[in-house]
């Protein structure tokens, strides 16, 4: 695969970005800023950054209730997304949503979704209006293995094969649903093996390294722009932080936490790769991360600095005016 030194460092700067913007949600969230719940995507930047480097601002994304990444990749704005965590009236949703309500149509984020799997029917809709509008844009959606047991994944699978939609259908394996460990509730050992049931190419890929991520979506990307239909990626990773900030995490062992960070932390392996091919230096990668944390206290100061919705504004924004 050919990718770019260019593109190579935009992915490395992606993944720095998720990181930096989830642990700065995770230390607010505890200091009581952030109202709600939140859900953190540590550990996953692979899959989020190597699907989305594969796709272009009128593609569409859908994600769940762990998607800042999936947003961050797909080039959302860092201020508004972090307005709308702290609930402030220059969010995405005027602060009326958090977390699990941002949407940004104009870049193709059709939304978080605190549904579990709800974001299945509704990029098999986008995929629909794609194909009769008869453009090559591709719609991807996120969803965990918990969600993958749930049955609109049927349903949405089943349309978009046998009506060929351009749709990806990429299933974050995190080992985890809440308190559920994978094996527990699902029979199969690779999640991928249901694209069989509908006659649709399977991946299982390392979700932890973004380039075999990468790959893999560029060639479910290019069958879906011509017309192929629709392909499902299983990225195997795992979730470092709790299920919500502030879960205990009674259910499994710290060992294993720990071994994942240590052993696989996807940043860490692709900043190993791209030092060992002469793309990065330590200096270079130290000065993107200072770079992102700038951007972060940022967007931080603008949040902070942001006014709340006014208690007369509750009930705006409830219908779009069509
Ligand atoms: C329809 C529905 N059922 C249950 C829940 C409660 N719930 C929220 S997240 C979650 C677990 C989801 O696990 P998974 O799909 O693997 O995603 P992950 O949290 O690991 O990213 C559950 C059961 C919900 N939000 N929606």
């Amino acid at each position: 695969m050919s990718t770019d030194k260019k593109k190579l460092l935009e992915m490395y700067r992606t993944m720095v970005t998720i990181r930096q913007f989830e642990t700065m949600a995770g230390e607010y969230f505890a200091a009581g800023q952030i109202p709600g719940f939140i859900h953190l995507s540590i550990g996953q930047e692979g899959s989020s950054t190597g699907v989305c480097s594969c796709l272009r601002p009128d593609d569409y994304v859908a994600t769940t209730h762990r998607g800042h990444g999936h947003m961050i990749a797909k080039g959302a704005d860092l201020k508004r997304m972090v307005a709308e965590l702290f609930g402030k009236v220059t969010g995405y949703c005027k602060g009326k949503g958090g977390s699990m309500h941002i949407a940004d149509f104009s870049i193709g984020i059709l939304g978080a979704n605190g549904v579990v799997a709800g974001g299945l029917p509704l990029i098999a809709g986008a995929g629909l209006s794609i194909k009769l509008r008869k453009t090559d844009q591709v719609a991807v959606v996120f969803f965990g293995d918990g969600a993958s047991n749930r049955g609109p994944v049927h349903e949405a699978m089943n349309m978009a094969a046998i009506w060929k939609l351009p749709v990806l259908f990429v299933v974050e394996n995190n080992q985890w649903a809440s308190t559920t460990p994978q094996g527990y509730a699902c029979a199969l050992g690779d999640l991928c093996q249901r694209a069989a049931g509908y006659n649709m190419p399977g991946y299982s890929v390392d979700g932890n390294d973004v380039l075999a991520v990468r790959e893999t979506t560029l060639k479910a990307v290019a069958a879906a722009r011509q017309g192929e239909g629709p392909s499902m990626i299983e990225n195997k990773t795992y979730r470092i932080r709790g299920h919500f900030e502030g879960d205990p995490q009674k259910y499994r062992d710290q060992a294993e936490v720990l071994t994942w960070q240590e052993k696989n932390d996807p940043i860490r392996r692709f900043e190993e790769h791209l030092v060992k091919s002469q793309i990065l230096t330590k200096k270079k990668s130290k000065v993107i991360w200072d770079e992102v944390k700038a951007e972060l206290d940022a967007a931080l100061e603008f949040a902070q600095s942001s006014p709340y919705p006014k208690p007369e504004d509750a009930l705006q924004d409830l219908f779009v005016n069509a």
